[in-house]
């Protein structure tokens, strides 16, 4: 049985409801954890509360912001999680961001300045918030991060994003291969397309959604809740043997060739 009963778990990237995090979150909940949340801080703190509104019903016990480009705002994080709870048994990495100009057009066109931003804040940040959370996870713990397709198979206008999605899934087996002896697992969800802000944002993704939906062998893309599932299991001891993976949940379309 899936259960993550007393199980602290920290759940970085919900901005609304449609986000990949909040369906991860959910799941989370539904199978007992007890959760912490991050929001991206804005100026005018409208993350905070569109985000502190949504996470409401599962009762975070931590709701901390976090910023993942600003070293104060991790320690931070990680020192709730120190005083409050003491250790940490789940972190959940459910963020990207590059400028959105370089989400189209040739990629030999992005900037020096564009690349660093992408890569330090899609995949920088993984290692990162494992260095902070390595002392917290006394008693082992899951390290789950997100990823897609285009890290290994080249897809229209995913450009510098692809580049920072290899990286990551590079450093999940860096980081698996340094942390097991800890009992810590590191692993990655290779999700299909699902609508949510940060693809909603890019031009074509529903013919890119079509597309799948065409070819995919349950002929469908998944949702937040698959996604959300597979998660919660890959966190909990029934994936106790799972270290360093990749794992495709992606309703089969990445085996398909012709
Ligand atoms: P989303 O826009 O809901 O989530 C992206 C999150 O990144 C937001 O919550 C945003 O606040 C956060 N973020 C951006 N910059 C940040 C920073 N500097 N510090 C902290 N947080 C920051 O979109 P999503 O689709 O749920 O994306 C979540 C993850 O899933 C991403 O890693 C994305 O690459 C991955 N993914 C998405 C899809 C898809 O089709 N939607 C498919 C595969 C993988
Ligand atoms: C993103 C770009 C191009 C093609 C894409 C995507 N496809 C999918 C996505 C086919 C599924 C979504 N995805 C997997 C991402 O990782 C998106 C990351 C992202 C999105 C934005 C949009 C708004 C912005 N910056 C972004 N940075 C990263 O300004």
């Amino acid at each position: 049985m899936l259960d993550l009963t007393g199980k602290n778990a920290l759940v970085t990237g919900i901005a609304n409801n449609r986000s990949i995090a909040w369906g991860i979150a959910q799941q989370l909940h539904k199978a007992g954890a007890n959760l912490g949340v991050t929001f991206l801080p804005d100026d005018k703190g409208r993350f905070e509360k569109k985000v502190g509104d949504l996470v409401e019903p599962l009762q975070p016990s931590i709701f901390v912001p976090c910023n993942v480009q600003d070293d104060d705002q991790i320690a931070g994080t990680f020192q709730a999680i120190a005083d409050q709870w003491g250790k940490l048994d789940i972190l959940i990495h459910c963020l990207a961001f590059a400028h959105k100009e370089d989400l189209t057009g040739d990629f030999s066109a992005t900037g020096r300045d564009s690349f660093k931003t992408a890569l330090e804040i899609s995949s920088y940040s993984l290692p990162r918030l494992a260095q902070a959370a390595k002392p917290l996870m006394s008693e082992g713990g899951a390290i789950l991060t997100l990823t897609y397709l285009g890290s290994v198979k080249v897809t229209p206008n995913y450009n510098v994003m692809g580049v920072a999605k290899a990286a990551l899934e590079s450093s999940v087996r860096y980081l698996a291969a340094e942390l097991g002896p800890q009992n810590i697992r590191v692993n990655a969800i290779s999700a299909g397309p699902i609508r949510t802000l940060a693809s909603s944002a890019i031009g074509g993704i529903l013919d890119m959604i079509r597309h799948v939906e065409a070819t995919a062998p349950l002929g469908r893309t998944v949702t937040q809740t698959e996604v959300g599932n597979a998660a919660a299991f890959l966190c909990s001891d029934l994936a106790s043997g799972i270290t360093g993976q990749v794992i495709y949940v992606d309703a089969g379309y990445e085996i398909m060739g012709l």
